[in-house]
């Protein structure tokens, strides 16, 4: 039933003007699914590579889409994946682009679901979850990569762990968005909106912390449930490998590696930190290790560009020690099996696994029954903005089982 009769690619409009992948799968049965690639703008080194899409999809259309068409099952996510990793022949997609792969590899898990008239996160193996939902991580306030002339620490998170529902986390991060705004208006201090919708000001990161704590305590006294603070620093986009510092433009500052660890250390400390991502150096584990020995027992240190998604930089990483969470992009990695993979590697590991947007998004929501169906502990896509809020209302829907 769930044969694969067709798949077409074109390219569509992503959220920050660019073209992406977008894939349908058809099957015998009728079944439908389609998805579109997210892209990056704080990529990894390592990371899967992203091909310009009319390359991606010419490739894709002469390699992959003959092997899938009357072969593959869609139904059978591991059987599609392994076709699609056989097509490309290489490790890192640098043939059919993983954003070839990754839109058909989503879109046949949906085409699959379609057809059993499942939800997909019940047919990505979520049907034995509990009660539990994934905490979304609200960007606030952001700049790195995403934003210029605003703060250097990418992305300063809402984390409304103290939610009771995922749709009482979802409108605490906007009112902590909103209230950001208007501590920002008080200081004079007017922003735009970086590729995520966080707001960006050009304060340095030490005002952004304060603004951030002081919205995140007004809207918990408001809602009556606590709500902790996140970083996504991206450090590799701050590090000079020449130099060997992190260099902060905003302030003048630059560390070394230790002075690196203690600054991140203290600020867990000074503002509780639930989540800290990319705290250094994609290179570095074993300064990721120090950092993560140091303060591991009270937040979770997040390997992104770190360990991309990719099981053999994890396993290095867990030899190490170098963190106690790994974030989960698919189209870094390539295919929803690859991306499965890790998350059940960080789990035999007691690693936590985060699942994430990126920068570059779509209306595409797939990557919310992802963190359902894998019971992950947070979900990081933002907290405003249409391509945002495609995935944050699929989790209210999936809570509220209107799916
Ligand atoms: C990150 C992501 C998403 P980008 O660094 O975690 O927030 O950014 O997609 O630009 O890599
Ligand atoms: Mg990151």
């Amino acid at each position: 039933m769930t044969l694969v009769t067709e798949v077409r690619l074109r390219e569509v409009l992503d959220s920050r003007g660019n073209s992406t992948v977008e894939a349908d799968v058809l099957t015998e049965s009728g079944g439908f699914g389609r998805a579109a690639a997210p892209s990056g703008a704080s990529t990894g080194e390592y990371e899967a590579i992203e091909r310009p899409p009319g390359e991606a999809i010419a490739e894709a259309r002469e390699r992959a889409v003959p092997r899938l068409v009357g072969e593959a099952y869609a139904g059978n996510q591991r059987e599609v994946d392994a076709i699609l990793r056989a097509a490309d022949g290489t490790d890192d997609f640098s043939e059919i682009g993983a954003n070839s792969a990754v839109a058909i590899s989503m879109a046949a898990a949906k085409a699959g679901a379609d057809v059993l008239g499942a939800p997909l996160f019940q047919h990505l193996g979520g049907t034995f979850r509990g009660n539990s939902f994934p905490i979304p991580l609200g960007n606030v306030v952001g700049g790195g990569e995403h934003a210029a002339d605003a703060t250097d620490i990418q992305e300063f998170l809402a984390a409304p762990v103290g939610a009771p529902s995922v749709a009482d986390a979802v409108f605490a991060n906007a009112a902590v968005h909103a209230t950001v705004a208007d501590l920002l208006e008080e200081r004079g201090e007017p922003a735009g909106k970086g590729d995520e919708g966080a707001w960006a000001p050009s304060i340095d990161d030490g005002e952004a912390f304060e603004i951030v704590d002081e919205a995140a305590s007004i809207v918990e006294d408001e809602v009556g449930f606590e709500i902790g603070f996140g970083l996504d620093v991206a450090a590799a986009e701050l590090y000079d490998a020449d130099a060997e510092r992190y260099a902060y433009e905003s302030t003048g500052v630059d560390r070394d590696t230790d002075e690196q660890i203690d600054y991140v250390a203290e600020l867990v400390d000074e503002y509780d930190l639930v989540y800290v991502e990319d705290p250094l150096d994609e290179n570095d584990y074993d300064a990721f290790a120090d950092l993560t020995d140091r303060v591991g027992d009270r937040t979770l240190i997040c390997g992104d560009d770190l360990f991309v998604t990719n099981t053999e930089r994890l396993r290095d990483g867990i030899d190490r020690g170098a963190a106690n969470a790994i974030l989960i992009k698919p189209n870094q990695i390539g295919t929803l099996s690859d991306a499965f993979d890790a998350i059940e590697l960080a789990r035999e590991n007691g690693y936590a696994a985060v699942v994430s947007h990126r920068s570059g998004e779509t209306e595409d929501a797939t990557i919310a029954h992802l963190a359902v169906a894998t019971d992950a502990p947070f979900i990081k896509t933002g907290a405003v903005g249409g391509e945002r809020t495609a995935k944050l209302n699929e989790l209210i829907r999936i809570e509220d089982d209107a799916i």
